[in-house]
């Protein structure tokens, strides 16, 4: 059977979103590089598979999606298993958690949090222009805010969806990771639930969890051990270098 295809660089947050999730499966796949210099992405042939002329898109057989955070439940319904069940579509309450804190991430955390990663870190290297201070500022208020409820929810429960890691939790990974290089991750440390969340200490401690519960599975840092997500991280390096 054909592997399944993710077009686009796994340096692209949306892009490894897509990664994270086949990594979380266990499924086979190949990354097919869009040259952004060549506007590959403009082409008839990749407008063909992602009418706005971006990336991720996806292609499993027949069916071919865009839109990373569409594209990675449809790999989570399609490749799921007793240790990667990453929806809880068996528990419709649980099922509705998972799907409140993937808007959450959507339409919440991602547009404060992005622009810090987008100006300290993407801007000044892709387009050789200067941080936009006022941008980073205004976004990190907005974060703060955000951060507040990330640490009331945190406080009550192991996960964003609950005491289980889900689609929710992964979804955060992309950006965070990012935003962890940037000079504001010290954020972090005002929201100690927050920060046990996504932080290495803690990140054990999940593995561990996850082991113990799946059998399986690295959350958050050892994600970015594992091959494909590792690209990921090596284009990090080459920005932050
Ligand atoms: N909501 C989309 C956003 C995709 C997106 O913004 N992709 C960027 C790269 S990270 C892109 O292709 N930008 C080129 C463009 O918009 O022309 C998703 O989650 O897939």
């Amino acid at each position: 059977m054909a592997p399944v295809k993710v077009f686009g660089s796994a340096r692209s947050t949306n892009v490894a979103r897509v990664l994270v999730c086949l990594e979380e499966v266990g499924a086979e796949y190949e990354v097919v590089n869009i040259d952004f210099q060549a506007k590959e992405h403009k082409s008839p042939e990749h407008l063909a598979r992602n009418p706005f002329g971006q990336i991720p898109a996806f292609q499993d057989g027949d069916v071919v999606l865009f839109e990373s955070r569409a594209i990675s439940k449809f790999i989570l319904r399609k490749y799921k298993s007793a240790e990667a069940d990453l929806l809880r579509e068996g528990d419709l309450e649980e099922a509705a958690m998972v799907d409140v804190w993937t808007e959450v991430e959507a339409h919440q955390y991602n547009p404060a949090l992005s622009p810090v990663v987008y100006e300290c870190l993407v801007y000044p290297a892709t387009r050789g222009v200067p941080t936009n201070q006022k941008v980073v500022d205004e976004s990190l208020e907005k974060l703060s805010k955000v951060l507040d409820v990330y640490e009331a929810r945190l406080s009550k429960h192991t996960y964003l969806a609950g005491d289980f890691v889900s689609f929710a939790d992964l979804n955060h990974f992309p950006f965070t990771f990012y935003f962890m290089a940037t000079p504001h991750a010290l954020l972090f440390d005002s929201y100690p639930h927050v920060k046990a969340w996504w932080g290495e200490a803690h990140g054990e401690a999940v593995h561990e969890e996850a082991r113990r519960q799946h059998g399986c599975c690295c959350r958050y840092q050892g994600l970015s051990e594992r091959a494909n997500v590792g690209d990921f991280c090596v284009a990090l390096l080459i920005i932050i270098m």
